[in-house]
């Protein structure tokens, strides 16, 4: 790999700032507490470290901060004052770099909140300069005169995309909630100064790059047209069709590039939802016509999701899972595209719950085998918070009190109206909440076994309630335990990855009996020869596998502590593996 892609051998970690570490004993997270940890995560071997949102937001829900989490923005120039300041970013910045590590932040530029100045603004009047900084539209009438928003358009908080205004009389467009207005990118003016504030201000601070929320939403498709009735329960419909992958967003990137990114060499990584044609997806990742670093394409965390709504749950096979891994590792073979490794992030239930098993007895081992599955997988490896030591889901018996995430919470209103309150239909509700709902993601972090598991020194416990579990699962319990542990198995793997890059980030991937409902045997070649066999076993059962045919094969991983015993005096291709067990193969 030359220098100037040192992105790709990296391994991520993201950090979502109210839930990492609490420094001040105010229950949420911040900037400080983040800077207490970076040794932690020196030591797990992490390259990059990704923040989520940061900056200013001025608005409060619940006793949490902010409408969405700090993806409403009503200042980039500025830290969400919880958080810390901007001093406590540069600190962060050197902190970072002092130990060999990159610092990449996230670029929300697809919307701000309706508290910024630009949005104020652009409120106040249709002749304001700032009016066509975002999208306005006026009603329309039905025949009987009711007033209507532009488009049938669904918002992913439930409802409209279209908020009326009634000191101008006009909607305004926001895809997400209502106090996130889309800014409206068909302004060189508008893209001037998402560049100067959102960007240059921290490239100048040394920041390495950025994780680009919603890039591919910027142009909005192909005109403001009704979308097709897919949801009968509901007036707004899935639209993201008529939005997303618009025609201007491969110029709008080459722009971003030419007068920005390119000046500090800086890496990109763009959230890429709705994309799963892989010939769409290498208009924005090759990198002959540079757009975009890589992108976190969206199938594999999709996976049990409904067609007509997010939250319908659906049954899945594991060999739709492999699939889906043997599509975005091949996609790259013979072109000059990357790709990214990941199966979580702060939108996303935990991955031991949603594709292997959280029951006390498996958990540990599910972890450790998906460990090895994304440790030897091609690509740019991104761990987020929690995942290095297993943390799981919410607890099932959790009410929606417990929730916070303002697409759940809206989520479940919306269905009490439309059930009135049916309970068959709200206990579905909770059920879909408990396995895909973003919370699972954004509970405190489990450091120790201490009150509130050690986040926060708040009496009154963290912003968000801490998992039952804490005690059993925290980072202290699991650094005691050393090698055996979660999180000692996955820094076993990290390095392990990074002493074979060759055949483990750069290789080629070959999938074998892809049909298996059980099991996934997978092997990579790299360009020096070296050969690498995986076989894992996705079920609470012992399954059978056969190794794939490589030379010499040699045993030397396994997530099991004993696997060594039971390799050793083993013959042929055959082994039986234990319930959710790994392992993993070296060969010539
Ligand atoms: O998410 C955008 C997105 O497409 C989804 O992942 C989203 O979280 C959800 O699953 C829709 O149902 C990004 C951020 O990651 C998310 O946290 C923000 O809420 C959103 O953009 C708006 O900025």
């Amino acid at each position: 790999t030359s220098a100037k892609q040192w992105w790709k051998d990296a391994v991520c970690y993201q950090i979502y700032p109210a839930s990492f570490k609490d420094s001040n004993g105010d229950g949420l997270g911040d900037i400080p507490g983040i800077l207490s940890k970076v040794d932690y995560l020196k030591d797990l071997g992490i390259d990059i470290v990704w923040v989520s949102p940061m900056y200013t937001s001025s608005r409060r829900r619940f006793d949490s901060p902010q409408v969405d989490m700090g993806y409403d923005i009503s200042d980039y120039e500025k830290v969400y004052a919880p958080y810390g300041t901007v001093k406590d970013m540069e600190a962060l910045i050197a902190a970072c770099h002092e130990r060999g590590m990159k610092l990449i932040l996230d670029l929300v530029v697809n919307h701000t909140s309706d508290q910024h100045a630009w949005f104020k603004e652009s409120r106040s009047a249709k002749d304001n300069p700032k009016r066509d900084w975002y999208i306005w539209k006026p009603p329309r009438y039905a025949e009987d005169g009711t007033r209507l928003p532009p488009t049938n358009w669904r918002s992913y908080f439930s409802g409209s995309t279209w908020e009326y205004d009634e000191h101008t009389a006009e909607y305004f467009l926001h895809l997400f909630a209502k106090e996130q207005p889309d800014l409206n990118w068909e302004k060189p003016e508008t893209r001037k100064a998402i560049y100067d504030s959102a960007m240059r201000f921290w490239l100048d601070k040394g920041v390495d790059g950025f994780r680009v929320d919603v890039v591919n939403m910027y142009s909005k498709g192909v005109g403001f047209k009704d979308a097709p009735i897919v949801d009968s329960r509901f007036y707004e419909q899935p639209a993201w069709l008529y939005y997303a992958n618009g025609p201007r967003m491969h110029e709008f990137l080459r722009e971003m590039n030419e007068q920005v990114l390119n000046k500090y060499d800086a890496v990109t990584v763009g959230e890429l939802p709705h994309t799963p044609d892989p010939d769409k997806v290498l208009d924005y990742v090759g990198a002959g016509d540079k757009q975009l670093s890589m992108v976190f394409q969206f199938d594999i965390v999709d996976i049990g999701q409904g067609k007509d709504h997010k939250y319908h749950l659906e049954e899945w096979r594991l060999p739709l899972l492999k699939g889906i891994v043997a599509k975005w590792q091949q996609f790259i073979d013979g072109t000059d595209g990357w790709t990214t490794v990941f199966c979580e992030n702060h939108d996303q239930g935990r991955s031991v719950s949603r594709f292997a098993s959280d029951h006390p007895s498996h958990r540990a081992h599910s972890a450790k085998m998906l460990s090895m599955m994304l440790c030897a997988l091609t690509g740019t490896l991104f761990v987020y918070q929690g995942q290095e030591i297993g943390m799981i889901n919410v607890p099932r018996s959790w009410p929606i009190d417990a929730y916070r995430d303002i697409e759940s919470v809206n989520f479940y209103k919306t269905m009490a109206a439309e059930s009135r309150n049916d309970p068959a239909e709200l206990e579905y509700v909770m059920r879909s909440l408990q396995v895909l709902g973003r919370d699972n993601a954004r509970l405190p972090m489990q450091w120790d076994g201490s009150a509130h598991a050690g986040f926060t020194d708040r009496e009154e416990g963290a912003w968000m309630r801490v998992h039952d579990a804490y005690q059993e699962i925290n980072v202290a319990r699991q650094v005691q335990a050393g090698e055996e542990s979660v999180l000692g198995f996955w820094k076993k793997m990290i390095r392990f990855r990074k002493e074979h890059r060759d055949v483990l980030v750069h290789g080629v991937f070959e999938g074998f009996g892809m049909e298996d409902e059980n099991t996934f045997v997978f092997g990579k070649k790299g360009a020096g020869g070296e050969k690498v066999a995986v076989a894992l076993n996705f079920t609470a059962d012992e399954h059978e596998v056969e190794l794939p045919g490589y030379g010499g094969l040699q045993f030397v991983v396994g997530s099991y502590g004993d696997a060594g015993e039971a390799e050793r005096g083993a013959q042929g291709r055959v082994r039986k593996l234990r319930p959710w067990e790994g392992r993993l193969y070296l060969g010539r």
